[in-house]
Order: structure tokens, then C-alpha cells, then sequence
């Protein structure tokens, strides 16, 4: 079994590692990397041949970050090793420069292709922004926190929450992130997205058989991961009662549990991975779940 487990490190690392996961282009960053470059603004630093000119397209985000991308041997032999299941740390040859510019990596050493494609999947990275889950595009109310009353993460310090609108707004919420699943890596047989979910709600318990049935739906892409409801859980047993409050209504949880989704068929695809709260029948007790730990598993 292969897991990645990314350091909180900033974003912009993150985003970089997640570029070299999920793109069949090459990198080399600058040996100058603490100033930005201005694209179009002659440096003093002087670039190789192979760097300069206008950036292809989709090079922009890359540029911002003082990337510039080229097809290059140093960097091609990295993406050959990735691709034969290498973590970054044994694929990347350090040291490699041509005496103007080096090749060098940042980000998680440990991930490899099979198992980082997800930026922030433990969500420990925490943009200045309350109503954001980084990494993600957020609708009505999804966030990171540290616990939840007395619930912690199970991976780490911070979760994240997805909710029916939970006081920042009345509106339910979802996150998701765009995840290009890799190919199956040589060796290996099954690949599955595996998450930690924990299902709170004021709909407990005495709304257990109404119509009030606010579910936890997780997709990827047209697949769906995960659909619960009220009643699904309601009729599992096992409830049990917490501390915290949201405004009405005593709050049941689940406590963790983790879903496991075989995507082996999907693998070496590209969808959108989203996790979404929602209200039926009313939006007056709230319903709220937390999410920790996604990962791409292989066996
Ligand atoms: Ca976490
Ligand atoms: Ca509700």
C-alpha cells in the first residue's frame, strides 16, 4: 500500500509538486528564485537559451511563480523515473545546473505519481481567508478547522468542514478540486480514493424518518463516491450524542469513519472531485460534515 503524506508546506510548493504530478511538461526553475520575474521585463539574471521567448499558454501560472518551463534532458529523465514509480526523491538528481540556471524541486520528496494528485488532501495548508478550503473551489459554507468541540483530525491538525449552512451562510456548501488520477502504476492492480468523513447533524434524532434527509454526497466526476443521508445513518444506529452546538436542536455524529472507492477503471483520468452538504425539506437544522485525509491508494 502507497500513500503520500505532503509536509505543510506553502501552497505555491504544493501547486508546483501538483504541476509535475499531473502534466507531461518539464520545469526548471530558476536559480534566482526568491525575486518574481515580470514576464516581458528584461532581468539581470541571465536566462538559458532554451528559457527565453514567450512562454507557451499555459505557462503563465508557472511564470508568476518564477518557473520557466522548456522540454529538457535534466527534466525528462525525472518524468522517466516518475513514470516507472519513483518517489521525487529518488527520481530527481540534485545538483544538475548549466552554470546560469539550476534544476531543483520543491515540495513533498515522498510523493510520487501514483499517490499525490490531490493539493492540500489533508488539508493542512490554511489559506487568511475563514470561508476557503485552499486548494479548493469553495460554494456556501466549506472551511478548514482544527477540531469541531472535542473532534480532531484524524491526519495531522486540520480538517476540513463542509456544511447545510452553518453560519457563515445559509447556503449548503461543497468544495472540489480538479484530480487527474494517474495510470496504474507498474506492479500494481487497484486504485481507490480513500477519505475520513464524520456526519454531524441536528436533524438527529428527531427528525430520523422525516423528509428532512441532508446528505453528504462526494463525486468524482460523473462517479459517485459517497451518498448519505440522514436516514441511512439513522437506521445504522450508533449515533452519538455531542457537546457542540450549531443554534437548534440537540447534534448527533457519526464520529470517523472512512470510505474506501475503487477507481481503478478511471485510472489515468481527469475529473472534479467534489464533496457537498445538503438540505432537504428546510434549511433550519443544520447538518455538517468533516473531511480528513483524502488520498489515492494503490495495491
Ligand atoms: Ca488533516
Ligand atoms: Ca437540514
Amino acid at each position: 500500500m502507497t500513500e503520500l503524506k505532503f509536509a505543510p508546506v506553502h501552497l505555491a510548493a504544493i501547486r508546483l509538486a501538483t504541476l509535475l504530478a499531473c502534466s507531461a511538461f518539464t520545469t526548471w526553475v530558476h536559480a534566482d528564485e526568491g525575486g518574481d520575474q515580470t514576464l516581458g521585463v528584461e532581468s539581470s539574471v541571465k536566462l538559458p537559451p532554451q528559457a527565453r521567448g514567450n512562454p507557451p499558454s499555459w505557462a503563465g501560472k508557472a511564470f508568476r511563480q518564477g518557473v520557466v518551463a522548456v522540454a529538457n534532458p535534466f527534466d525528462r529523465e525525472l518524468f522517466e523515473n516518475l513514470l516507472a514509480g519513483q518517489s521525487l526523491a529518488d527520481a530527481f538528481t540534485p545538483d544538475q545546473s548549466d552554470g546560469q540556471a539550476a534544476f531543483t524541486l520543491d515540495g513533498d520528496p515522498a510523493m510520487t505519481l501514483a499517490t499525490g494528485p490531490i493539493v492540500n488532501r489533508s488539508f493542512e495548508v490554511q489559506s487568511g481567508f475563514l470561508a476557503s478550503v485552499a486548494g479548493f473551489t469553495v460554494a456556501g459554507d466549506g472551511r478548514i478547522i482544527g477540531n469541531l468541540g472535542i473532534t480532531t483530525p484524524t491526519d495531522g491538525v486540520r480538517m476540513a468542514l463542509v456544511s447545510t449552512g452553518l453560519g457563515l451562510t445559509t447556503q449548503s456548501g461543497s468544495f472540489s478540486q480538479e484530480v487527474c488520477l494517474p495510470p496504474l502504476p507498474p506492479g500494481k492492480t487497484t486504485m481507490k480514493i480513500e477519505y475520513d468523513w464524520n456526519f454531524f447533524s441536528e436533524e438527529f434524532l428527531e427528525y430520523c424518518g422525516s423528509q428532512y434527509q441532508d446528505f453528504f454526497q462526494v463525486s468524482f466526476g460523473d462517479t459517485v463516491l459517497q451518498s448519505t443521508k440522514v436516514d441511512d445513518l439513522c437506521n445504522e444506529g450508533g449515533l452519538i450524542h455531542d457537546d457542540v452546538a450549531f443554534d437548534k436542536g440537540d447534534v448527533y455524529r457519526t464520529g470517523w469513519r472512512t470510505q474506501s472507492v475503487d477507481v481503478t477503471a478511471l485510472a489515468g483520468t481527469t475529473a472534479t472531485l467534489a464533496f457537498a452538504a445538503g438540505d432537504v425539506g428546510d434549511s433550519i437544522y443544520d447538518t455538517v460534515i468533516l473531511v480528513d485525509n483524502a488520498r489515492i491508494v494503490t495495491e
